[in-house]
């Protein structure tokens, strides 16, 4: 099984401001702990973080036929975009979302998710353990043989 984890904006700057909301630990290291919880659980995983809405939309893309799902956190973009929602419901892969913080505890903007939509499940609040919770639910779903 092969996942791709995606990032949106600024997640590439973790650890650099905002240890309180998002930790002090870097984007280097979340990779690392998801490679590791990958090996662990013998799935594949494929990463890919832009600034930019069409280069996401285009990663989602072109994940058809390269994976068998896709762990999204879309950073700001998960508030604004029609388009990453429109380009996951597109490829019809099994995704999940996941946020660092807790969106539903914050500003009333963070608690709209459009990419949510497109999702089968979120994992918000957890840290760092969201993006591994989100590899083992579609290890599972996938295992399961659960149709969209
Ligand atoms: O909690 C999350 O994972 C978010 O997706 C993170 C986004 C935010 O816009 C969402 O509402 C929730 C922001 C990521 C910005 O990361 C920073 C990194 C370094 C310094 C400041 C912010």
């Amino acid at each position: 099984m092969r996942f791709l984890v995606m990032n949106g904006p600024n997640i590439n700057l973790l650890g650099l401001r905002e240890p309180g909301i998002y930790g002090s630990e870097s984007y280097a290291d979340l990779l690392q702990k998801i490679e590791a919880h990958a090996k662990a659980i013998g799935v594949e995983t494929g990463f890919f973080q832009s600034n930019h809405e069409g280069a996401l939309v285009d990663a989602i893309q072109a994940a058809r036929g390269e994976y068998d799902g896709i762990v999204i956190n879309p950073a700001a973009y998960t508030h604004t975009s029609i388009a990453i929602l429109d380009a996951l419901k597109a490829v019809a892969l099994p995704a999940v979302e996941v946020h660092i913080s807790d969106v539903r505890e914050r500003e009333e903007f963070r608690r709209i998710s459009y990419a949510g939509m497109a999702c089968e499940a979120s994992f918000i609040g957890l840290g760092f353990d969201g993006y591994l919770r989100g590899l083992d639910f579609l290890k599972e779903r996938l295992a399961s043989g659960k149709k969209a």
